[in-house]
Parts: structure tokens; C-alpha cells; sequence
């Protein structure tokens, strides 16, 4: 679609949207900012970056900053399975409040176990109404593995005790869209690893709707919020790859952005952690970094409004975001070496940027090599743009 199309069709839903009630009494975000030392041009350099990480033209940031403001028009009910609650610390643990976590504020969250007040029979009740007074309405996020029984281990939730199973799919029947929040939700996770004793399925086993994944152990707050804004704006699924993540944010691998990746293509790498490489900044790939086979926008976004990421860190990439990462990726400091890893796009590319990195070719193969390998990448790639 046209630019000037799109925009105009992005306005009018805004503008619907508008004529909303607001859900909650509680201060507007501006003013919820203006409270955090956040003035008008911080908000709108924010809703500039989130507008260039969906991929939109930065003609369209006035667009994000109202659909960040429209929030408040939006009930959220976020359910906790079997996980760290590394997701939703992700978005809340910060020192100073960022914008991305005043939007989760700001956001009507009927139901979070984290942090809600009401305990027991009556979180129980909130639950229940929420999902009968928003019917159809509401935005699901269920962060956590879901064990699915036949085995002893099993988990229940509430005074009831219906099982987390049972939860996940009652709420998922009256969403109006469903995200699986981190990769325990996405694709089982820890609890999923080999031997999988509670049986933990990820919510698209659970569900038969549509459900858009935003894996990552934890996703950065980005990927979350970023989502919620997307479909503000949209009110329709992003493009998804092959295992129900958005393009915008899982489009690209890790090691295709990578700040270390000039020492990759010239073969400079850290033997060994706190070796004069890793002083250096070299590639951390002989160490265990799986950021050819990872595909996210760490390398892009980072976390924590910008400030790092685990390779900056300097740790490599363990491959959070990839389903089943915990048995495929490991031993997480060593590289796969040889193995084949069957990737979302197929396991040629990938097979190139393991040869690639074991076998340390000349600079001018690897780069072709990996550069062949990037453009196979987006060349086999089977969902729509
Ligand atoms: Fe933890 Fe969330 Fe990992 Fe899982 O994040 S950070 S174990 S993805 O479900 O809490
Ligand atoms: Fe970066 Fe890892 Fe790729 Fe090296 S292997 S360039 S550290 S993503
Ligand atoms: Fe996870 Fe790798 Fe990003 S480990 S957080 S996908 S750098």
C-alpha cells in the first residue's frame, strides 16, 4: 500500500479509537511523563525510533505518539504460566521509569499477577469479569510454558485450581489479539527442554486462534511494547516468518548487525574469554556466540533504552529467541560447530555461516560466504513482506 494510503487508513483507526472511552481515570501520558522528567521532544525522539523499528517512514512517528496515547483505550490481560517472570521484569525492572515501561502504565491492565493487588478468590473474579466485560476486545499476553499434563507435574492456578492450561485457552477464546510473550510461551522454553517433565507446550499448542510470538528470554521490552503499538495502529497481524514472529522485530539474524561483525569477516576472534582478542572487541563465535543463527534486533535495539546487549556485554548470543534453544544451542560457550541447525529459512544457510565460522576462510570468502548466506536468507523466506 501507498504510503499516503496506509497513513490516511492508520489515521481514521486512530481517530475511532479516539471516540473510545478511556478505560482508566488515572493521568493521561503526558502527564504521566511531564511526572517522570519526560517532556515532549524525549516523546516524540521515542516515537521516532519505534516508528523506524517497525520499518515505517518517519513521517508516520505523529501517527505513534498517538497511538501511544491511545493506550489507555486498550484492556490487557496477562497471564503467567510456567516461567522466570523474566518477561514482564523485562518491561518493569528499570531504575528509571522509561517510556516504554509509563506505557505499560498506562496500558488498562485488567489482570496481572505480578502486579496486581487482589489475591485469591478475588484475582480469581477479576480474571472472570475481565474476560466477560471486554469480550472480544481485549489483547491477550501470556508470558510462560504451558504444561499440558499426562504426567504427574502439572500446574494450577487460583482457589479453583483449574489448571494453567485450562486458563490460557478460556482466556485466548474472547481475545481480540494473542501474543506469546518470551520464548516460554512461544515454544515451551526451559520447562519444554529435554526430558519436558510437565509436558510444557507453547500457547499455539493450546489455542487453536492465531497467535503472534515475541520470543526471547526475556524479548526486550522493545519487541513488547512495540507490539502492543503495531497493533494499535494496524488492528491486524504484522507480517510473521515461519514461526509466527514479526518481521519488523525477528526479520534479520543477530549477526547480521552486529558491532563485532567486521572482526568476524576479518577472522578476529576470542579464543577465550578475557584473552587480549576479547579486549579488543573480536568476534565472540569461537566462544559460543550463536548469532548467525539467531534471529532478532538485539544488535539493533539492544535493551534497556539502548544502553547494551549481551555481546556488548562480552557474552556471546545463546540463541534465546530460536525455538527450543535450551537443548539446540548449548553448550553455550562452545560453537555448534559442525552440527547442522535447522533454522526457520532451512538449514543451507545456516550450514554456510557455521563453515564459514569454523573453518576461518580467507576474508574475502568469509564475506562472500556470509554475505551469500544473508541473501539466501532472504531469499527462501516463505511468509509475505
Ligand atoms: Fe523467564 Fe518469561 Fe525466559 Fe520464559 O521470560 S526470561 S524463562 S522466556 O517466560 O519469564
Ligand atoms: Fe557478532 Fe556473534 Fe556474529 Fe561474532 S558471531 S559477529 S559476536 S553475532
Ligand atoms: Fe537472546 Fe541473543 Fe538477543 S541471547 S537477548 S537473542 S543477543
Amino acid at each position: 500500500m501507498e504510503h499516503a494510503k496506509l497513513y490516511e487508513r492508520l489515521a481514521e483507526r486512530l481517530s475511532n479509537l479516539e471516540k473510545f472511552p478511556r478505560i482508566k481515570e488515572e493521568k493521561s501520558i503526558a502527564a504521566l511523563m511531564e511526572e517522570h522528567g519526560i517532556n515532549r521532544r524525549d516523546f516524540m525522539k521515542w516515537a521516532a525510533g519505534v516508528t523506524a523499528m517497525l520499518s515505517l517512514p518517519s513521517t508516520f512517528t505523529p501517527l505513534m505518539a498517538q497511538a501511544a496515547e491511545l493506550t489507555d483505550r486498550l484492556p490487557v490481560i496477562w497471564l503467567h504460566m510456567a516461567e522466570c517472570t523474566g518477561c514482564s521484569e523485562s518491561l518493569l525492572r528499570t531504575d528509571a521509569p522509561t517510556i516504554d515501561s509509563l506505557i505499560f502504565d498506562h496500558i488498562s491492565l485488567e489482570y496481572h499477577e505480578t502486579l496486581m493487588v487482589a489475591c485469591g478468590w478475588q484475582a480469581e473474579h477479576n480474571l472472570e469479569s475481565a474476560i466477560e466485560k471486554y469480550k472480544g476486545k481485549y489483547i491477550l499476553m501470556v508470558e510462560g510454558g504451558i504444561p499440558a499434563g499426562s504426567s504427574e507435574f502439572f500446574l494450577t492456578v487460583g482457589p479453583h485450581g483449574q489448571t494453567g492450561q485450562a486458563s490460557a485457552k478460556k482466556a485466548s477464546e474472547s481475545a481480540a489479539a494473542i501474543f506469546a510473550i518470551g520464548s516460554c510461551s512461544s515454544f515451551g522454553g526451559i520447562q519444554a527442554a529435554h526430558p519436558n517433565p510437565t509436558n510444557a507446550q507453547p500457547l499455539s499448542k493450546i489455542t487453536n486462534k492465531p497467535v503472534i510470538n515475541v520470543p526471547g528470554c526475556p524479548p526486550s521490552e522493545k519487541n513488547i511494547v512495540g507490539n502492543v503499538l503495531h497493533y494499535i495502529l494496524f488492528g491486524t497481524l504484522p507480517a510473521l516468518d515461519a514461526y509466527n514472529r514479526p518481521k519488523w522485530a525477528y526479520g534479520l539474524r543477530i549477526h547480521d548487525l552486529c558491532e563485532r561483525r567486521g572482526h568476524f569477516d576479518a577472522g578476529e576472534f576470542v579464543q577465550e574469554f578475557g584473552d587480549a582478542g576479547a579486549k579488543k572487541g573480536f568476534c565472540l563465535y569461537k566462544v559460543g556466540c550463536k548469532g548467525p543463527y539467531t534471529f532478532n534486533n538485539c544488535s539493533r535495539e539492544r535493551f534497556n533504552q539502548h544502553t547494551s546487549w549481551p555481546v556488548q556485554a562480552g557474552h556471546g548470543c545463546i540463541g534465546c529467541s530460536e525455538p527450543g534453544f535450551w537443548d539446540n544451542m548449548g553448550p553455550f560457550e562452545e560453537p555448534l560447530g559442525d552440527r547442522l541447525y535447522h533454522t526457520v529459512y532451512g538449514e543451507g544457510a545456516d550450514k554456510t555461516a557455521d563453515k564459514v565460522g569454523v573453518a576461518l576462510l580467507t576474508v574475502t570468502a568469509v564475506g562472500i560466504a556470509a554475505h551469500a548466506a544473508i541473501a539466501a536468507v532472504k531469499g527462501s523466506g516463505k511468509t509475505e513482506e
